[in-house]
């Protein structure tokens, strides 16, 4: 699934929302692009089950302002471990925003989930949003405006992030 609308570029910039190859959850891309593109982002969603190397060559094609990585299936950990520093190794991603958010593991200890979460920052990404809720992505966007405004050039590399939230699951 990759949606292309129509129309000039977003005027905040391109996000490329993608899941990773292992999983086949949907409806949290699609909630997160409808998010990003309230704020004014240009979405490239490439869908769930997203090959590392897909979404490598997709980034490197588009320069995006963010790459936004979505994953719920408890694998999220691993994959992102393994996605990070392919991202990070092609010199046109070095810098580029990159998150990842959702159901990431399938622990329940704290400790050990702030251990992935660091080792998740580690690998690459600039921010981990861990059992957190889709507008915390919203919140960390705008936190580095100062006027509250949502802002892209907000998430750097200098501020590597860990948000955890407490949402519920239903099995
Ligand atoms: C629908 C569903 C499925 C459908 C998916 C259909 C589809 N096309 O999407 C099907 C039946 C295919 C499925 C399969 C599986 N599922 Co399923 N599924 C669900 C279910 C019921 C709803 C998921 C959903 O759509 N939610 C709606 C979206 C909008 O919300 P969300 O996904 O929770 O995302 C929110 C947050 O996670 C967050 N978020 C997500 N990404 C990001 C990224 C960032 C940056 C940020 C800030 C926030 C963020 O924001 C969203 C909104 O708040 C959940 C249980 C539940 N109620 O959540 C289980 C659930 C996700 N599934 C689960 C599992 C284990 C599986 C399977 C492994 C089951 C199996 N043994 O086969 C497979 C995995 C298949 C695969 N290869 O990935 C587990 C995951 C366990 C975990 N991570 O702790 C859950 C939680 C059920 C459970 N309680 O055990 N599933």
């Amino acid at each position: 699934m990759v949606n292309e609308p129509a129309g000039p570029p977003a005027p905040r910039g391109t996000v490329v929302i993608s899941s990773v190859a292992s999983d086949a959850h949907t409806w949290n891309l699609v909630l997160l692009q409808l998010l990003l593109e309230e704020m004014g982002y240009h979405v490239v969603n490439l869908g769930p089950c997203v090959p590392d190397a897909l979404l490598v060559e997709e980034c490197v094609l588009r320069r995006p302002t963010m790459v936004v990585v979505s994953s719920i299936n408890g694998h999220g950990y691993t994959d992102g471990l393994r996605l990070a520093p392919r991202l990070r190794a092609r010199p046109e991603l070095a810098a580029t925003p990159l998150v990842i958010g959702g159901k990431l593991d399938v622990v329940e200890d704290a400790a050990e989930r702030d251990r992935q979460s660091a080792a998740l920052l580690e690998a690459g990404f600039d921010a981990v949003f861990a059992d957190a809720h889709a507008t915390d992505l919203c919140r960390y966007l705008r936190s580095g405006d100062s006027a509250g405004q949502p802002s892209g050039q907000s998430v750097g590399r200098a501020a590597p992030r860990t948000v955890a939230g407490a949402q519920g699951t239903t099995p």
